[in-house]
């Protein structure tokens, strides 16, 4: 399990007592959620309405806590805060570049510092097992806001000769207060994917977490206030000129006779059934060239039903519940159209008995372009695998979608690998892995899979404006 070495709370055994380090980080007893108030201007608000929400544990269905509700005039409340302070002059204005990097470094230490704790909210709040909370969503988070930080004294315009006597340079500005609308799929990291880059280009930001997952989102806000600076955020959504949106997917892997197949079967179901499914870039469509078909198909199925489906915090479950009825109901309907329209269900895709929100994962072959399952973003743990003949013919159906988030390709054969990558019509193509996201590359939808990017140094100019300063000259030397 990949680990990194500057994030270490809860992984390796300073106990203390002379005791061997512990192999795994461990979930930490969470006796009561501390934090459950409207965080505004580094303080915590009760809605003005008096209105409260209930968040559950979907592993559970019992209820975690109550949550103060922000409505529209706490909205304003806080957008008013965020505006206050990013006008010029304010102190998080002033600040210079360097200061505003070390503050967002301060985050992640205390976000590390809290790292189990963290962890374990997120899973109590999303039932996704904790060491995919510790290794991927905290272990993403605090690299993105770390990455982030580094660039905070790092984004400069540029100067550019022009004609005649004038001189003329750019300033890469903060466009002022962003929103940001978070899902519930990973809370906490996709907070991060917006805010760091948000702030470190000197913005304010006001943040509505999703209703079904506000824990982590509350408990950063306390780390924030640790931090005591004027960083603003709370709940909300308003009238924003510009809009970045990271929508659904219905990606395609492309499987040639030519590769590793176990590597292919391994990361393409991984693709499929990571996060119960609940991604933007689950691997839904797997094309597999017919010479490898029955063997990737047989190979799939025997490693899909040795999927550990259990308690979240159990660290050896890897596949926790959905995360509520409406979605759960969905994917089941879903699996249901497959069956009736011909598709082949070779195992799971059905619910557990004893507890409410689990589905074992489902492996469909023999699918078609034309059913539902093929066409229709489930969110749930579900493989549909498609048989093709020429190259050709799999870019054309793999291309076939609205969608164009994330695409990937597994060949032994670089040529194919580049023609193949060049010719799929998505933000991201993975060659021979799958999920490889990193806070330093640009990651986003084409099509109707979204706006703009997120991570990378192309996520900066989403939350900038940029000034053409031009200066004419009196004297040409
Ligand atoms: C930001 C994200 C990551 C990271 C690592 C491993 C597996 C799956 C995901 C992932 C900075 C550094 C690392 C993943 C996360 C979000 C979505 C889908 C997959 N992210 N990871 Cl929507």
């Amino acid at each position: 399990m990949a680990q990194n070495g500057t994030t270490e709370n809860g992984v390796t055994g300073a106990n203390g007592d002379g005791s061997p380090p512990m192999p795994f980080p461990q979930p930490v007893k969470v006796q009561e959620i501390r934090h459950t108030k409207i965080f505004i201007n580094n303080e915590w608000h009760t809605s003005l309405k008096g209105k409260t929400f209930q968040t559950f544990n979907p592993a559970t269905g019992v209820k975690i806590c109550e949550v103060e509700e922000a409505d529209k005039a706490d909205v304003d409340k806080a957008v008013k805060a965020a505006r206050a302070a990013s006008q010029r002059g304010s102190p998080w204005r002033r600040m210079d570049v360097s200061s505003r990097g070390r503050l967002l470094h301060k985050l992640a230490d205390l976000m590390e510092r809290d790292r189990a704790l963290l962890a374990t909210m997120e899973t109590i709040d999303t039932g996704k097992p904790f060491l995919h909370s510790f290794f991927i969503d905290l272990d993403g988070s605090i690299k993105t806001l770390r990455y982030y930080a580094g660039w905070a004294d790092k984004i400069h315009g540029k100067t550019m000769p022009v004609d005649d006597t004038f001189m003329c340079f750019t300033r890469h500005e903060p466009v002022g207060v962003c929103g940001a609308i978070i899902p519930w799929n990973f809370p906490l990291l996709m907070f991060m994917w917006k805010v760091a880059p948000a702030l470190c280009c000197g913005n304010t930001v006001v943040i509505k977490p999703a209703e079904q997952t506000p824990l982590t989102a509350l408990h950063v806000g306390s780390l924030i206030k640790e931090v005591g600076q004027l960083i603003k955020e709370a709940a909300a959504k308003s009238n924003l000129k510009r809009v970045t949106l990271e929508l659904g997917g219905k990606n395609p892997c492309i499987v040639f006779a030519d590769s590793d197949l176990q590597l292919a079967v391994e990361e393409t179901q991984k693709g499929a059934f990571f996060n119960q499914g609940q991604c933007c870039t689950a691997a839904s469509r797997v094309f597999v060239e017919e010479q490898v078909y029955e063997e990737f198909v047989r190979r799939s199925v025997e490693s899909a039903k040795s999927i550990v489906i259990g308690d979240p915090l159990d660290p050896r479950t890897s596949h926790g519940p959905q995360i509520d009825q409406k979605q759960f109901d969905k994917i089941l309907e879903l699996i249901d159209s497959g069956k009736k329209e011909g598709a082949k269900l070779e195992c799971g895709g059905v619910a557990m008995e004893d507890t409410g929100l689990y589905i074992q994962p489902a492996v469909f072959s023999h699918v078609k372009d034309h059913m539902r399952i093929a066409k229709e973003e489930i969110f749930g743990p579900v493989q549909c695998i498609f048989r093709f003949k020429s190259q050709q013919e799999a870019i054309e159906r793999a291309n076939s979608t609205e969608y164009g988030l994330a695409s990937a390709v597994f060949t032994r054969n670089l040529d194919r690998a580049l023609s193949v990558s060049a010719a799929l019509e998505t933000g991201t193509v993975w060659v021979n892995c799958y999920n490889a996201l990193h806070a330093q590359a640009p990651f986003g939808g084409y099509k109707m899979s979204g706006n703009g990017r997120e991570l990378g140094e192309y996520a900066l100019a989403e939350y900038s404006e940029v000034k053409a300063v031009t200066i004419k000259l009196t004297e040409a030397l």
